[in-house]
């Protein structure tokens, strides 16, 4: 759908002043919106799930750990697919009032891709440099969309996400290196050319949840602050957006219908999109491509 058919439909949630905002500026917080007995929830299995990393050394395909990270104190990157992992998390991601915001911005036929939580550990929790998401994951639409929720309140100094108002409507960035290796991020070239003074950072207390569209260029700084700031990320979209390139992190919800019904026909945007490394080789998280220099080529 564009979105001109979306703010037609009588939204169920979302004002439409909000539906406005976020198609011209391609992101929203909205605050305190997710119900305290939800958060007790999350926030339960989040402990339950870290307790489990005590055991493990080394980062793998669930489980992203901090260089620092230790059994008597978990420092963790990322834990991926979340919802493949805990169903309190897939409970959370497709029967709570989330999936009925989406619908309020992509249509009422509201399909899943993948999860990921990021903790960004107190004192030095890692940053993630300025990106578009499209790329890691080409769809054939432009509707896909990441919604942060906030476990715990989550001031400035804890990095919250920060994106550049209406930079979804700017060119899809090329997210290689000169090399050709997979950066998952703008070079500094292309980032010396943007005003970074007007990004915003979308900090909120617990139960906040932040959306950005799949081309609004995002970051979130290193959280150099004494507390956690653990952010669950669930992607959505249209139904009617057909992903054409393999999922980088595979869940067993991948395209999961969460609302509505599956689409019949596909919706295509004009425009190109850059097209990632084949992930069907492996992909480990962001921060690897990002911070690490894992090397993942177009070729590969
Ligand atoms: O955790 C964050 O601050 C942002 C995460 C993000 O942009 C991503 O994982 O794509």
């Amino acid at each position: 759908m564009t979105p001109e058919q979306v703010l037609a439909l009588k939204p169920k949630i979302l004002s439409q002043k909000q539906r406005e905002s976020y198609f011209a500026d391609g992101y929203l917080l909205l605050e305190r919106i997710i119900p305290e007995d939800w958060l007790v929830r999350l926030r339960r299995t989040t402990d339950e799930m870290v307790e489990q990393t005590r055991a493990i050394a080394k980062s793998d395909k669930v489980w992203d750990l901090d260089a620092e990270h230790s059994p008597e104190k978990p420092r963790l990157r990322r834990l991926s697919s979340p919802n493949d992992h805990h169903p309190v998390y897939w409970e959370y991601a497709s029967q709570s009032l989330v999936p009925d915001v989406i619908a309020d911005l992509v249509g009422p036929d509201v399909k899943f891709h993948h999860s990921k939580l990021n903790f960004k550990s107190s004192k030095g929790g890692a940053m993630v440099k300025w990106h578009q998401d499209i790329s890691f994951w080409p769809h054939t639409n432009f509707s896909p969309l990441t919604v942060g929720t906030y476990l715990y309140d989550c001031g400035l100094e804890q990095g919250p996400v920060g994106i550049l108002p209406g930079s979804h409507k700017w060119s899809i960035y090329d997210q290689y290196d000169k090399d050709g290796n997979w950066t998952g991020c703008l070079s500094d070239e292309d980032l010396a050319k943007i005003d970074l003074a007007k990004a915003v950072f979308l900090g909120g207390p617990s139960g906040s949840i932040t959306i950005h569209n799949c081309r609004t260029l995002h970051g979130s700084a290193a959280n150099l602050s004494e507390l956690e700031r653990p952010l669950l990320l669930n992607v959505y979209s249209s139904a009617d957006a057909m992903p054409y390139t393999e999922n980088p992190l595979y869940s067993k919800y991948d395209q999961k219908i969460v609302r509505g019904r599956r689409a019949r026909w596909s919706h295509m945007d004009p425009e190109a999109c850059l097209i990632p490394p084949d992930w069907a080789g492996g992909y480990q998280s962001i921060f690897a491509y990002q911070l690490d220099g894992k090397k993942s080529a177009a070729a590969e």
